[in-house]
């Protein structure tokens, strides 16, 4: 185990950090000097990380170190890849992304400085976003002659619809924190500094939840969301069944109707 894993059963390369808070994993970006853009060691780094979190962890948080949450893809490994393995790669990214948005836990990512190209898809991979106030996000994908390759063309549309994703890799602007915000790319909106924090208390409120309906919401709302009315109706009805005929679900709501259940306050 490397001694950045945090205690993790891992073997992480060092552009990644791993700690542990109680039942929250918090992992870091953390190769600040290239300001965190993703090299091969880091992808396949992510992919066991998320493989192999142990069953005590309920929820995690991605954040990167230094100036900026990340730079996208390792530019300078692009030079040397054929068609072929520039195929390899990219699917590389899919499965890592997919330990991620189908792995065992809700993910938050902590935002700040440039979220841009594969940086931006990593973040779109997170169940939520907290941005800090320094965040800017970008697609220079049309301007370094490449494409979307670690499944921004899926998640990206799904938050922002397709026409700002065109605008994004056509036009290479950039938009800032509250227009992430208000197109919807980020869930919260925090002052610089403040990110971690309020990404480790969304983390702890997520893994206060039940786990099956965690794996409700990360596992079976996005494919109801995706299919036919009927089928999507259907397959809600199924796994409110599920939910609710478990043993965990039965005590939350005794608790509730016995008065030891928190109320729902707006706060
Ligand atoms: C990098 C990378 C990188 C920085 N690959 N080395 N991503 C991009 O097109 C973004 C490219 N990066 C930037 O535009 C800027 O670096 C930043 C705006 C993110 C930060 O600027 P700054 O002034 O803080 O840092 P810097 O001086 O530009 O960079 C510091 C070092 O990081 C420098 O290396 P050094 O050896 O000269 O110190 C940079 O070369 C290095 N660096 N970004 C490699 N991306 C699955 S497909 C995904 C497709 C994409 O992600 S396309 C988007 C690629």
């Amino acid at each position: 185990m490397s001694k950045s894993a945090g205690g993790f059963d891992v073997e992480l390369p060092p552009s990644l950090k791993a700690e542990r808070r109680g039942d929250i994993a918090i992992l870091f970006l953390a190769r600040p000097e290239k300001r965190n853009a993703i090299d091969d060691p880091t992808v396949f780094g992510i992919e066991e990380f998320f493989a192999a979190l142990p069953d005590a962890i309920k929820a995690v948080v991605l954040a990167g170190e230094g100036e900026h949450f990340c730079a996208g893809l390792d530019l300078g490994e692009l030079t040397s890849r054929d068609v072929a393995q520039g195929i390899a790669h990219s699917r590389s990214w899919h499965r890592a992304f997919e330990r991620i948005e189908f792995g065992k836990v809700p993910v938050v990512a902590v935002l700040h400085g440039a979220v841009v190209g594969g940086g931006l898809e990593l973040a779109a991979a997170c169940h939520l976003r907290v941005a800090e106030r320094s965040t800017y996000y970008a697609l220079p994908e049309g301007s370094r002659g490449i494409f979307l390759g670690g499944g921004g063309s899926m998640r990206l549309p799904r938050l922002i619809g397709v026409s700002r994703v065109m605008e994004l890799i056509l036009t290479g602007c950039t938009y800032g924190a509250e227009e992430g915000q208000t197109f919807g790319l980020s869930h919260a909106l925090v002052d610089d500094g403040a990110g971690l924090a309020k990404g480790i208390e969304l983390a702890e409120r997520i893994a206060t939840n039940a786990p099956l309906s965690n794996f409700a919401v990360m596992h079976v709302l996005p494919r109801i969301a995706e299919s036919d009315p009927a089928s999507g109706l259907l397959t809600e009805s199924l796994m409110a069944a599920i939910a609710q005929g478990s043993d965990d679900a039965k005590a939350r709501l005794k608790d509730f109707l016995e008065k030891r259940g928190k109320k729902v306050l707006r706060g």
